[in-house]
Formats: C-alpha cells, structure tokens, sequence
C-alpha cells in the first residue's frame, strides 16, 4: 500500500488507509466526468446514444459506491469517537511549545508518551493556551487541543518501536518545534517502565502543579486528594451526603438534574467546568454557594482533582478493593458505600464505564464520548482569561 505513507502501527491505520486509496481512486470518476463531459473535445467514434440499460447501471452503481463509503466512514468514525470503556488514560496539556503527559500512576513527561502495544489507550486533552492538535501519524490519530474544553481520543499500538508525534496546528512562532515521539511497550515492558520511571525521572516536570512536599511516587489521585482537601472541597463534600454540597462519589458518569430541569451526564468537563464555573450548572436542591476556583488551579492540578473524584466509586460497584478508593482517606468514618446518596440516584446504573482491572486505569468515563460535545464550545472564551494568567513556566 504505497510506501509513501508511514508504517502503521495501531488499530485504525489499516482502515484509514483503506479508506484514503478508496476515495482517491473514486475522485477518478470525478476527473473522468468532467473531462469526457459532453462538449469536451475527445474521440466519439462509437460513441453510445441513449442506452437506458448503461444509464441506470451507472446511476445504481454509483449510489451503491456512495451509500457503501457512507456506511464504511460512518461506522469507523464511531468506533475511532466512542471511548472503549477498559482503556488506560494519559492525560495530555499542550502549551506552547509542549506538551506535557500525565500517567494515573503519577508519571510525568514532557514531549514523550508511553504507551503499551495491544491495549487500548485514552488521552484526555486540554491546552493552556491557544489550539493545539495533537498528531500520531503512525497511528493515523489526530484531535484539536483546545483551551477550555476537554477533548478525547483513543488509539490501540499494534507494534512496539517508536514514532512521531506532532503538533499539526499552527501555533506560534516555535510550532515547528512542538514535536515529540511515542514510546509503545511490549505490555511486560510497559509494566516495568510504569514501576521504574517515577517521578522526577528523564523527563521531569517543574513540580509547579503538585501541591505539597511530593516525596515519591505519587498517583494523580492522591495528588488530587491533597488538593481536594487543601482547596477546602472537602468542607462542603462529605462523602456521605451530609454537607452542604453533593457528595461526589460515583459521580463520574451519572446523570445529574440541574436546577434548571436540565439533565447533564457527567464526564470529565462537567466536573472541569463545576470547580471553575459552578454557577454555570447548579445541581438541583443545592445552594449555589460553591466559590469559583478560577485562577486559583492550573490544568495539572484540575486532571488530578478529576481523576480523584473519578476514582471515587463505590466499593459496591467496582471490583475495586474499597482500600483503593480514596473516600475512604478523607477522614469521614463513613464508607462511601453505605446508604445511597440522594442527590444522585442513577449513580448504579451509568457505573459501568468506571470498571478498571488495575491502579492505572482508575478514571474510566462514560461509556459514550460525551466530551466534544459543543455543551462546552461557549464557556472557551470565559476560560481563556484563566489559561492565561495559569500558565507557569
Ligand atoms: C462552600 C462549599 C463548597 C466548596 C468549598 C466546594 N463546593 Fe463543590 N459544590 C458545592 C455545592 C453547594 C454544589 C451544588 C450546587 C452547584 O452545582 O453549584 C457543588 C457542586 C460541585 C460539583 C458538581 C457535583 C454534582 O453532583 O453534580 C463538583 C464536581 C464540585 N462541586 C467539586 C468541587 C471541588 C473539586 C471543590 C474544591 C476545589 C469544591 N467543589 C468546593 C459546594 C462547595
Ligand atoms: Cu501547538
């Protein structure tokens, strides 16, 4: 398949490249059709004058071709948008000029992003400051990195080695530069890069976001935990309901009344948007009395806030220990599981997506991708302010 394209290396290459041969022979047709149109001057000898017969084939087979493109396309697109539910997550900001990896485990880097081969592997996506787009060509991927909103994709490494990653949004004066490589792991060597790379290790991260002293290896949920508790969160959300605001376990992926009678599944931006913007969602039979946090927490401190209240199940739901649920840290003597929760009655039954088989993979969301929703597209402009005065060196 024409060696002018690069190696393919996940799951989706194959069928993207498919798909760009497919439709680049089909354009053929559009060339072949303007250039023997009637009035061009071209060779007619022989030439057929109304044959019903070949009319109809032509126009059947043509709508055949274009519903069967249709279908193909339709279908790969909501394989490539619906986020596999057993996916590990990487959290990615992009500023300029990089982009900074974020691993649940607590691993940092910079410009590089490990990823085992053979399983499925999920980026959630923020930039802290214009439009980026974060580009694998390899695994035929690309997304827009935008301020203000999460953005999601997912891939699948099918070959170990190591591969380009770009920026493919121009971006400044340096963009060019915003380059990067993908590091996939036979999943052995994944493991044991997980376990030895620890913080602080090649590539390490100005410790701008963690909140306290961070002595050794630190997941995101526990940095999170911190924060929840440093910002004061925990004041106003008891794990069991009892304080003034709703209590965030098994938020992630429930259905949440709004005040307004709005409905709203809540994924990652939603809880994005609560901490900067509470009054823009206020949950119905609450107060709005929670303070805004805008300003006051860069996007490496809200991915771990959310992947700390995503991991925050019931020990009911999941397969999960209850000693890996960090409720149980934040000094209540109640265990989350006990008694349901009133303000949030459908948490049972939309859990599905948080089931994890191991640490690294606490933040499972929605089962649908809900995040690029345009829900979100009229708060950019508000969270630009923010992204500004946020970004540190
Ligand atoms: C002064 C008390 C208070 C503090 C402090 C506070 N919140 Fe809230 N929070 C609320 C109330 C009340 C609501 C419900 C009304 C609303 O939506 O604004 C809420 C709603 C939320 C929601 C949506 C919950 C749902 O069930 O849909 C999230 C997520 C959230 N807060 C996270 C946080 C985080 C993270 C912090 C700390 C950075 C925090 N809150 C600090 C009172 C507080
Ligand atoms: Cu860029």
């Amino acid at each position: 398949m024409g060696n002018f394209l690069p190696e393919q290396a996940s799951t989706f290459a194959g069928t993207v490249d498919q798909m760009y041969i497919v439709l680049t022979r089909l354009a053929l047709i559009v060339y072949f059709g303007v250039r023997y149109r009637r009035g061009a001057n071209v060779n007619r000898v022989g030439a057929l004058h109304e044959s019903t017969k070949l009319e109809l084939s032509w126009i059947v087979l043509l709508l055949v071709i274009s519903l069967v493109t249709f279908g193909w396309g339709a279908r790969f697109y909501v394989t490539m948008y619906a986020m596999p539910e057993d996916a590990l997550h990487v959290y990615v900001s992009g500023k300029q000029w990089m982009w900074q990896m974020q691993y649940p485990n607590g691993q940092r880097e910079i410009n590089v992003l490990h990823v085992p081969v053979g399983r499925p592997v999920r980026l959630t996506m923020i930039s802290q400051d214009v439009i980026h787009s974060f580009y694998i060509p390899a695994f035929r991927i690309k997304h827009d990195v935008l301020p203000g909103i999460y953005t999601s994709m997912w891939f699948q490494a099918t070959q170990a080695g190591e591969y380009d990653l770009f920026c493919t949004e121009y971006c400044g004066t340096e963009h060019s530069g915003m380059v990067g490589k993908v590091v996939a792991l036979e999943p052995r060597q994944y493991e044991e890069w997980l376990r030895t790379h620890v913080v602080g290790g090649a590539d390490p991260i100005p410790e701008s976001a963690v909140g306290s002293a961070n002595e050794g290896p630190q997941t995101m949920a526990q940095t999170g935990e911190q924060l929840f508790i440093s910002f004061g969160c925990n004041s106003c959300h008891l794990p069991n309901g009892q304080g003034i605001g709703p209590s965030l376990v098994g938020l992630l992926g429930s259905e949440q009344v709004m005040a307004d009678g709005q409905t709203i599944v809540a994924d990652a931006q939603y809880i994005r948007r609560s901490i900067l913007d509470p009054r823009s969602q206020i949950v119905e039979g609450y107060p709005a009395v929670m303070p805004t946090y805008e300003g006051q927490i860069d996007e490496q401190e809200l991915f771990s806030l959310v992947e700390y209240i995503s991991a925050l199940t019931t020990p009911a739901d999941t397969q999960q220990a209850p000693d890996s649920n960090p409720a149980t840290e934040t000094g209540s003597d109640t265990t989350p599981g006990t008694g349901p929760e009133d303000s949030q009655p459908d948490a049972q039954p939309t859990d599905s997506g948080q089931e994890s088989s191991d640490g690294s993979s606490l933040s499972g969301d929605q089962p649908d991708a809900a995040d690029n929703t345009p829900s979100g597209a009229g708060q950019t402009g508000s969270d630009n302010g923010n992204q500004d005065e946020n970004s540190q060196p």
